[in-house]
This record gives structure tokens, sequence and C-alpha cells, in this order.
């Protein structure tokens, strides 16, 4: 009786494999015929995942940000998305921690993401009077000064020189800082 069963199960699933292999060798061999599906599988498959993008509620893309930091290494966001034709964007950095800004400063920088590691290198040298930011490099798109425990300060900046697309980055560049605290900065149109 069991072995009746498992005979009867072998020959459905060979049955189910031979239709299955039957229909991938048809495919396979009308390769010419069958590209332009393919490729409009392709498309469908990118815009389902722009669509999922859209709706994800870290990815609205916005004019104006509060970001909040605290007595930890690290920002409320990880990414964030603004649109080129906002024109002016603004930024308002909250700091809800209780330790001084010598301690635990934080600020806000952009920078192409290829820049962020010399640009925090030479923040340090800075120092905390400069905001650990060297102003006179240009490659420093936008900063906000250190802030400690219970401050806020906010910036604007245009988005007139951002690339739509460009690969760009945020981050702390107090000491030791730059690591964890960053995050992605996408420009849509
Ligand atoms: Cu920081």
């Amino acid at each position: 009786m069991n072995t009746n069963k498992y005979l009867r199960a072998s020959a459905t699933y060979f049955f189910h494999l031979f239709w299955f292999l039957a229909i991938a060798g048809l495919s396979g061999c009308s390769d010419e015929s069958s590209t332009p599906i393919a490729n409009n599988a392709s498309d469908t498959q990118i815009e389902l995942t722009e669509t999922k993008q859209e709706h994800s509620q870290s990815s609205i893309a916005s004019c104006s940000f509060d970001i909040i930091v605290g007595d930890y290494l690290k920002f409320n966001i990880n990414e964030m998305w603004v649109k080129k034709s906002c024109g002016t964007i603004s930024i308002n950095l909250k700091h809800e921690g209780k330790l001084a800004a010598n301690m635990m400063g934080h600020n806000w920088v952009l920078t192409k993401t290829s820049d962020v590691t010399e640009i925090a290198a030479d923040g340090i040298s800075a120092g905390l009077a400069n905001d650990y930011v060297n102003a006179k490099d240009n490659r420093i798109l936008a900063w906000t000064k250190i802030i400690g425990g219970g401050e806020e300060t906010s910036i604007s900046l245009s988005t007139i020189e951002l690339i739509e697309g460009g690969d760009y980055t945020f981050f702390c560049s107090f000491p030791g800082h730059s690591y964890g605290m960053r995050g992605q900065f996408n420009v849509k149109s």
C-alpha cells in the first residue's frame, strides 16, 4: 500500500518534471522571438522596484528635514531624498541629548560619497572651533555648525549644483563619528 502510494507520487512528480523541461526547452529554442518579451519582463520588474521605493516611508522626497541626534553616534535617519525642483532645501538639526559639544557634538555635512573620508580627516585637523570642517574646501557642499545637547541649528542649501541621481553622503564630522553617523543623500527631479 505504502509502496503504491510512493510510486504514484513519483509518477506524478516525473510527469510534472517532464512538462517543466518540455516548456523550458521550447522557450530556449525560440531565443530570437522571445527577446522582446524578456525585455518587457525586466522593464516591468524595474518599474515594480521603483514603485516600491516610491512608497517606502524613508524615500519620500522632501524640501525640508528635521534631523534628530542625541548622546549616541547616530542620526535618526540613514537616508534622505530631496527634490531638485525644491530650489532650496532646509536642514534643521536638533540635539536631544545632554552632553556638551566638546564631548558629544554633532553636525551635518554633505559631500560626494567619494570625498567623505578625506573631508572627515581634514575636519579633525580643523578642530572644534571650526566645527570640524575645513570651510575653504569647496568639495564640502553644505554643513551645519557643531551642536551639543539641547541645541538646535538650521541651514538652507541650493539644489542648483546637485546632480539628479548623484552619489552623495551626509555625515557628522566630529572626530570618530563619520563611520556610524552617515547616510545616503539622494536627489530626485
Ligand atoms: Cu556626531
